[in-house]
């Protein structure tokens, strides 16, 4: 494989734009010839982690398996691409931890009015009403984080002058 591999883990709200951006981050790395695997955590959900719900400690071991899965991947080089909330510090140090100097943060900022607003899939007015139990932002933690790689204002840019932005910060981390 003609690439340094890296973990590129997408952090932010419900709503933020995680899984447009690394759609759209992948989508530009085949382009350009890499190959890439992406883990979002709604696919996680029905799968590998479907026994795990949205208390802390199912976070904390959806997060650390997500972490595990990617070091696999990418000691077989591959550009891992993780979309998850991934909602305090001490999770996101536990990611850290797992994959090491592969590791690589990206803070997908976005105000939580401005994902209330949007609430694609609904959650956030379900989440209101008391219908969905501990939705981050509402009435589960978000942290956040203090010092990521590179950060993206989805509310500001455009996805692609966010996906320029993003591509130029990782593009010289995994040219061979
Ligand atoms: C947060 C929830 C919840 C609760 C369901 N809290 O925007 P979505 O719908 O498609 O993505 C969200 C997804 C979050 O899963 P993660 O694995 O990324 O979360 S974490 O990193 O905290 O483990 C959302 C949906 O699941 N969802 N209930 N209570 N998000």
């Amino acid at each position: 494989l003609n690439q340094k591999s890296i973990v590129i883990w997408m952090v932010g709200l419900s709503g933020s734009g995680k899984s447009t951006i690394a759609r759209g981050l992948e989508n530009k790395l085949h382009k350009e010839g890499f190959l890439t695997s992406l883990l979002d955590g709604d696919n996680l959900r029905t799968g590998l982690n479907n026994n795990l719900g949205f208390s802390e400690e199912d976070r904390t071991e959806n997060i650390r398996r997500a972490a595990e899965a990617s070091k696999l991947l990418a000691a077989n080089g591959v550009i891992t691409i993780c979309s998850l909330i991934s909602p305090t510090e001490s999770i996101r140090e536990m990611a850290k931890t797992i994959l090491g100097d592969k590791y690589c943060e990206v803070f997908i900022n976005c105000p939580i009015e401005e994902c209330e607003k949007r609430d694609v899939k609904g959650l956030y007015a379900k989440a209101r009403k008391g219908e969905i139990k501990n939705f981050t932002g509402i009435d589960s933690p978000f942290e956040a984080p203090q010092k990521p790689n590179i950060t993206l204002y989805t509310a500001e840019y455009s996805v692609e002058d966010n996906l320029d932005q993003l591509l130029e910060y990782i593009l010289p981390k995994i040219k061979p």
